[in-house]
């Protein structure tokens, strides 16, 4: 039977598929489906632009087709914005043909705001602000055209959404069970002749959990589910751990399942998370009107086809004059920082500050997607300085720089600041080079640490001279603190540096 199925829906299909659905640092995934589409949104914190819009026809393989915050006029991030600050969890719905997200920017100046957009690819509204309200903010609409936001705590406005403005409450709605932590990232649905509140609990380190409660209104009141919480890892042995904050989409076959954040610890006790928290997909059953969600585990099945990844992209050698949506810079990118015109086909970026302890560093990354990975560039430094970065803030980062004739390998570890080596650099363009070497599985000792980071220079043969090996824990959001994952990108220190290509390759 399973033969035949496969055979009909054809050899290049499969039904299985890979958790997470998106690696690397994409926390608090809201979705909502339009036809046979899916969209979906994560939060970015101190990253501009912000945002990341993904789009999917199988809710499986997931394409980032831009990010909603994407002008400095949507999106201000001083330099006085810490590392996790910035843009918190987003909502992204679909109602009355366009699409509508609203989310937070906790920087200096900042508050909630609400985003519309006729197509998600963009363009992205200027942002309506939303005064008075909490994190997490919510989005839905009942059969009378009430506009409901609900968010962190848990507590309801009903706003008039065109213009932010709250026409009824704050009320609050429900907390979650007895004495927990951090309610928060609500979403209300109508489904069927209940209003759902889903939301989440225990605060988003190894305690957190998803929680269901269910009203016939949309304002309550709310009655608890007695399975609640009805989906957390905490406590258990499962390679996946930290799940929570959820939002409900069905299926290209009408099944209900959870898009919801978790993290993949790495290394001995306590264990160690790297990538930031990703996005994952688990199956919804219902029993008595209540949701009842599936086993999340790294391997699943759906029942619909599933075409295999396309392979990531390797490398991007700057020959589009536009930035690809995935590369993200700290803060800001202000115009006269970057250029793909100065030398065509290089990526210029202008420094702006000295170093990466600097909040407004020019720097231009992508997500570490995989546990273990090779990135590489060709980098001329010209009379500047830069290189390459493996970056969790600005007291947690390894780099390469090159510049004043020599290679340098710099680890900032906390109030640790520390030249590990120098070598003398190499005339002419050179290749520097970051393995991440994920720890093997079998070899648990407790103070194993989760990868290592090994960082040097590539001859033109593909010869890696091997600079310096570095305990990857403690670019780790355990040893950093926080909200993010490692980014690993490109940066100038000095004057002006010239990357012809970035190469990012998972390592198996
Ligand atoms: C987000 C909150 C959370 O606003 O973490 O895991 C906060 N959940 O809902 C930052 O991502």
């Amino acid at each position: 039977m399973i033969g035949k199925f496969r055979y009909e829906v054809g050899e290049e299909d499969r039904m299985t598929f890979t958790n997470p659905v998106i690696a690397g640092m994409h926390p608090d995934p809201s979705v909502c489906r339009v036809g046979d589409d899916y969209y979906l949104a994560c939060s970015s914190f101190e990253y501009f632009p912000g945002v990341p819009i993904f789009h999917s026809r199988d809710l499986v393989n997931w394409e980032q087709i831009g990010n909603a915050l994407d002008r400095p006029g949507q999106l201000a991030l001083p330099p006085g914005t810490p590392s996790s600050g910035g843009v918190y969890a987003p909502t992204l719905r679909h109602h009355d043909g366009r699409f509508w997200l609203i989310t937070t920017n906790v920087a200096p100046g900042g508050g909630s705001m609400i985003l519309t957009a006729d197509d998600a690819r963009g363009p992205w509204s200027d942002p309506i602000p939303v005064p008075g309200i909490g994190i997490d903010p919510d989005l839905a609409w009942d059969d009378d055209g009430n506009c409901w936001c609900t968010y962190a705590g848990i507590a309801q406005i009903r706003l008039d959404p065109t213009t932010g403005r709250t026409l009824d409450g704050p009320h609050r709605l429900w907390s979650g069970g007895p004495h927990a932590q951090a309610p928060e990232a609500p979403h209300l649905y109508r489904i069927g002749d209940h209003w759902y509140l889903l939301i989440a609990e225990g605060g988003t380190e190894r305690g957190h959990a998803i929680s269901v409660a269910r009203a016939t209104s949309p304002n309550g009141p709310f009655e608890p589910c007695p399975a609640n919480p009805i989906l957390t890892h905490r406590g258990s042995n499962r390679p996946i751990q930290n799940t929570g904050h959820a939002d409900f989409v069905q299926g290209p076959d009408g099944s209900w399942w959870m898009v919801l954040l978790g993290v993949r610890p790495g290394g001995g006790t306590p264990g160690w998370h790297v990538l930031g928290r990703e996005t994952y997909l688990v199956p919804v059953t219902w029993t008595d009107g209540w949701p009842v969600p599936g086993d999340l585990t790294p391997e699943m099945t759906a029942p619909w086809p599933v075409k295999p990844p396309a392979p990531p992209q390797a490398r991007d050698d700057f020959d589009d004059p536009e930035l690809h949506p995935r590369w993200i810079s700290v803060r800001s990118r202000p115009a006269g920082s970057w250029s793909t015109t100065d030398r065509p086909g290089w990526l210029a970026l202008h420094a702006r500050g000295p170093s990466l302890d600097n909040p407004g560093v020019t720097f231009v990354g992508r997500r570490q997607q995989h546990p273990s990975c090779r990135v590489r560039v060709l980098l001329d430094p010209g009379a500047g300085r830069g290189g390459l970065a493996v970056r969790l803030d600005e007291r947690h980062h390894y780099e390469l720089e090159a510049g004043d004739g020599i290679v340098r390998v710099t680890a900032r570890l906390g109030s640790v600041l520390h030249t590990v080596t120098t070598r003398p650099l190499p005339a002419g363009p050179v290749r520097l080079r970051i393995d991440v070497i994920a720890a093997p599985d079998g070899h648990w000792h407790p103070t194993q640490g989760p990868d290592e980071l090994h960082l040097g220079i590539e001859t033109a043969d593909g010869t890696f001279q091997t600079l310096a090996q570095l305990d990857g824990r403690y670019l780790s959001t355990e040893v950093a603190g926080g909200f993010t994952g490692r980014v690993i990108g490109m940066f100038a220190t000095a004057g002006t540096v010239l990357f012809d290509w970035f190469d990012y390759e998972p390592i198996r």
